[in-house]
């Protein structure tokens, strides 16, 4: 690690997104689902999963209001009503009770960090007016201690912080200061960033490393990036010092969930657990993370999990922390990720599976895992400028997390599979996690509020800077200014064409480094700086160095030629197939354009030359489908269920391709993003 290649993303209040792809997606999200979501967490989308999110602050305001009012107010005592509460009749929530999931207060805090995005990109008086509005009901619910947990404030603070394992109380703290940070940052507006600080100040005088404090840390991780990003924000050391407990204190002997688990198991009358700490994978608490080289358990917590490790060892100047988070990078990205940039090989656990093993009709690969893998990518980039981690970054960004909402923003995916074939999808239980539509709404809707944040800060992912050099990862079309004053403009053609131009504005001459990603997808790019000035090639960048002035340019020629990506053998899935990409974009099958049984279809890989690009329609929006030729097996109408083999009989047919990230915009049918050849 060296501090001076550290770098850091640009605010993205300086940076305006023109890009024909990522601004068409930001707009949606400002136009449709931020809009949406907020009907979601109030119930009132017909037919949807409701929320109780903002019923369950709005009660708790009340029961705070009334512990304010009357100085012989009861807290009420504890009771357990189960992980996930719903009301008898789902129309007629009692007022003062808690509803939804233990971690249902979540909602709202990605709702407010999409807003604070949104707002950066398009200042809108009548959102913010309406999230200042949800703020004040937010803070309205805040325990007089400073804890902020609707779940527990309205079921009996008693208990609280005795489920750190699951029950997702640091869980809720994380997401509601990454909210309140970004919500800050957008508006100035300190309200919600005042009550996070003060359920961390709560949070920090309960737990730590101090002999007289608790030895609890998450048991769903986010808590400590979003404490990193409350330090850098606030300028507040114990910030720091509190993530870094929390990370050095997960897995450590003797086991603190054991603990916790056998304490809660005594005060419930029921046998102590057994002492087996390899339960505990499932939330990366089975050994201390720097001992940890496999990537293991649930996969958005450990992608949370990992960012934050990153972040920790990026201040600290950890070494062995960093080298724990290059294991578990390679551990990921060699063994653990689907071409489409998805994470999580099991619904069980929703949870990383044995390495090699990436099922694709039964994949979980949720949509919050990917953002979580974009997260830790960006972050090992901020310690070291590597073309690997964009390269993840970007597959995880284009692919999975944007397959995880419609292109009108009206319904979503949380599981993102990369076969489907809906009869089998709704009659084998196997596969019950695959939805074959997206949703309207989640009871647990931790993906869609998750793409919005995740879309609308995606300039956040595209550029980072330091003293010396403005790296750009991502090419996304935008305009921008560096913190050395330069002002930028990126034209982009990504993901369509691969060509991309950097042009300075500056009224003087500014001496520093353009970096570019030269993606490992671009076998042949080239980039063209301004005359006299050489460049350099490091780690996938290429570093133009010199004295910058106003209308010189960089441009980028990045061919994308489509390409038959083959899986390592040992992924069994994928033996004997291909699959097809293009630049950052991974492709696939549908029945809408292939007919039905997609398993009987073959690429032929010998003439992926005479491939050809298509524009095709989908969801109003015009993108580009590859063409490929191939031959589709022939299927006699008495075809016993055996015979006697013999060579297939095949009859020649055109394979039509489009991008993974819009299958299932037209209606329901099969999909398949690997193909035999
Ligand atoms: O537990 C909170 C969120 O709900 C997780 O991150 C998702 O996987 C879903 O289980
Ligand atoms: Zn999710």
């Amino acid at each position: 690690m060296d501090k001076k290649n550290y770098s850091k993303p640009i605010n993205i209040k300086d940076i305006k997104v023109t890009d024909g792809f990522w601004h068409t997606a930001q707009e949606t999200v400002r136009q449709e689902m931020i809009p949406y979501q907020w009907e979601a967490l109030n119930d009132r989308i017909p037919g949807a999963a409701p929320s109780y999110c903002m019923h369950n602050f709005r009660a708790a305001a009340k029961l705070m209001a009334e512990k304010k009012a009357s100085p012989n107010f009861q807290e009420p005592a504890y009771t357990f009503r189960g992980f996930e509460t719903l009301p008898e009749d789902p129309a007629h929530p009692e007022p003062d009770k808690f509803y939804g999931l233990v971690f249902q207060d979540t909602d709202f805090s990605k709702w407010i960090e999409a807003v604070g995005y949104s707002l950066t990109q398009h200042p809108d008086p009548e959102l913010e007016k309406t999230a200042d509005e949800a703020i004040d009901i937010v803070c309205a619910a805040q325990h007089d201690s400073g804890y902020l947990d609707t779940y527990y404030i309205l079921n009996g603070m008693d208990r609280s912080f005795t489920n750190l394992k699951d029950h997702h109380e640091f869980y809720c703290l994380g997401h509601l200061v990454e909210g309140a940070v970004a919500y800050y940052e957008a508006t100035g507006k300190d309200k919600l960033l005042r009550a996070a600080c003060r359920f961390a100040d709560y949070v920090d005088s309960r737990f730590g490393p101090e002999q007289e404090k608790s030895k609890g840390y998450p048991g769903h991780e986010i808590a400590e990036m979003a404490l990193v990003r409350l330090y850098e924000a606030t300028g507040e050391e114990k910030y720091l010092k509190l993530s870094k407990f929390f990370v050095d204190q997960r897995g450590t002997s003797p086991s603190y969930f054991l603990q916790e688990d056998t304490a809660r198991a005594a005060h419930e009358g029921k046998p102590a657990p057994d002492s087996d700490l390899s339960k505990y994978a499932y939330y990366q608490a089975h050994k201390p993370v720097r001992e940890q080289d496999e990537a293991v358990g649930h996969a958005v917590r450990a992608g949370y999990l990992y960012s934050g490790m990153a972040d920790v060892a990026r201040l600290t100047e950890d070494e062995e922390l960093f080298s724990a988070c290059k294991k578990l990078w390679n551990s990921i990205v060699k063994e653990k990720l689907y071409i489409t940039g998805g994470v999580g090989g099991t619904v069980h656990g929703e949870a990383f599976s044995y390495p090699f093993d990436l099922p694709n009709d039964s994949a979980y690969s949720e949509t919050c895992a990917a953002i979580a893998l974009a997260f830790f990518a960006r972050r090992m980039l901020e310690i070291e400028a590597k073309s690997e981690y964009a390269d993840v970054m970007e597959r995880a960004m284009y692919n999975t997390v944007l397959s995880g909402m419609a292109l009108d923003g009206k319904s979503f995916y949380y599981v993102n599979p990369l076969e489907v074939n809906p009869a089998a999808c709704k009659t084998d239980n196997r596969l019950f996690h695959v939805k074959t539509v997206r949703q309207k709404w989640f009871g647990c809707a931790c993906c869609p509020a998750n793409v919005a944040r995740m879309v609308s800060s995606a300039a956040a992912y595209a550029f980072t800077e330091n003293e010396d050099a403005l790296f750009t990862h991502l090419y996304m079309g935008s305009e921008l200014t560096t913190g050395k004053g330069l002002h930028l403009t990126l034209e982009s053609g990504l993901p369509w064409a691969g060509t991309a131009k950097m042009t300075v504005h500056t009224d003087k001459p500014v001496e520093c480094t353009l970096a570019f990603r030269k993606p490992g997808w671009c076998k042949a790019s080239v980039f063209a700086g301004p005359q006299g000035m050489g460049s350099i090639e490091k780690d996938g960048y290429i570093y133009f160095t010199g004295e910058w002035k106003d209308g010189d340019s960089v441009t980028i020629d990045l061919p994308m030629e489509v390409r038959l990506n083959a899986a390592n053998p040992k992924v069994r899935e994928d033996m004997g197939k291909v699959a097809v990409t293009r630049g950052p974009l991974c492709y696939c099958l549908e029945q809408a354009d292939n007919g039905e049984n997609l398993h009987m279809l073959r690429v032929d890989a010998t003439k992926i030359g005479e491939s050809k690009l298509e524009k095709i329609t989908i969801g109003g929006q015009e993108m580009t489908a590859i063409a490929l030729p191939g031959y589709r097996q022939e299927l006699p109408e008495d075809a016993p269920l055996y015979a006697d083999y013999a060579p297939a009989k095949e009859s020649e047919v055109t394979l039509k391709f489009i991008p993974y990230y819009v299958w299932a915009n037209r209606g329901e049918g099969e999909m398949s993003v690997w193909v035999r050849h």
